[in-house]
């Protein structure tokens, strides 16, 4: 794979493709150019057959403390309307494979917001997560208001972004935010995080695709219209040659083999 300054990249697993942040001395700040190789390489590892699924992480210290303050410090408002900073910052949610953040250290700012653009968060029990910004004047700009106000709800999400908070990995997994606190040790959580994304890279891609579709529609569409796009995603899997085989395979007793058709 290719060579990036401010990020790795590896296939650690059959199916799977890992990105990790690599910008240590700034606490894996998020500043364009971070941006602009992780744009590009989530674009290369979406087009890529041989990858089913994506990791993302920091390090142990720092998933990511943020969108770059340095960066940031100095530009005008007719910088940031007219360049419409940030705007591309949001284009790993239009993936269309699986992507899941595994998160030790701090999250914090832009950092919990790229988490939370992740499908899956797995978070290490030293995972710190907050929306500071409060604390240097601004407020979440990378959808941290909106995504976890669907997520935790109004009263906690309000409280987080107007007093700046940080909030435990223990607090994210009972609020839902996270869907498990991965056991102590360096490395245990990236590794529970591959191990999640072999297990759904093995799986046919059509449907996977078709899950990933359905459960976001519940974030975007009343719930009328998501049972709708639901019904129909399940239908059109009856299209598919691994529909045939999954349900055949049952039928025979025996273990499918999919075609990603
Ligand atoms: N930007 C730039 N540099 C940073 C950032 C940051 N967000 N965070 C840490 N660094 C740098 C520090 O300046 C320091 O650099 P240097 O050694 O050159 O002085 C180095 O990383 C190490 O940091 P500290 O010495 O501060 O380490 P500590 O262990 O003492 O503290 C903290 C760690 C608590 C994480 C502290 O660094 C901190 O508070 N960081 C800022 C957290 C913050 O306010 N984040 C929100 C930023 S605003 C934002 O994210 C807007 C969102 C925009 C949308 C993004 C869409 C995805």
């Amino acid at each position: 794979t290719k060579q990036y300054e401010y990020i790795l990249t590896s296939k650690p697993a059959e199916g799977v493709a890992l990105i990790t942040l690599n910008r240590p001395k700034a606490l894996n700040a998020l500043s364009s150019p971070l941006f602009a190789e992780l744009n590009e390489a989530v674009a290369e590892f979406d087009e890529d057959h041989s990858v089913g699924a994506i990791v993302l992480t920091g390090s142990e210290r720092a998933f990511a403390a943020g969108a770059d303050i340095k960066e940031m410090k100095d530009k005008t408002l007719n910088e940031v309307y007219q360049n419409r900073f940030l705007e591309d910052w949001g284009k790993i949610t239009s993936l269309r494979k699986p992507i899941i953040a595994a998160v030790s250290g701090y999250a914090l700012g832009g950092g919990c917001e790229l988490a939370l653009m992740c499908d899956i968060i797995l978070a290490s029990p030293t995972a710190t997560f907050g929306q500071p910004e409060i604390n240097i004047g601004v407020i979440p700009g990378g959808g941290g208001t909106q995504r976890l106000a669907r997520v935790i709800g109004k009263s906690r999400t309000m409280e987080l972004t107007l007093t700046g908070r940080t909030f435990s990995a223990a607090e994210a997994e009972s609020w839902g935010m996270v869907s498990r606190v991965v056991g102590e040790g360096d490395g245990k959580v990236v590794e529970e995080a591959v191990a999640m994304a072999k297990t759904i890279a093995s799986k046919g891609r059509l449907a996977v695709q078709a899950g990933k579709e359905a459960v976001n529609a519940a974030y975007e569409q009343t719930l009328r219209e998501g049972l709708n796009t639901e019904r129909k995603l399940f239908h059109m899997l009856f299209a598919t040659h691994d529909q045939k085989e999954g349900m055949s395979a049952f039928a025979e007793k025996r273990k499918p083999v999919w075609k990603n058709a």
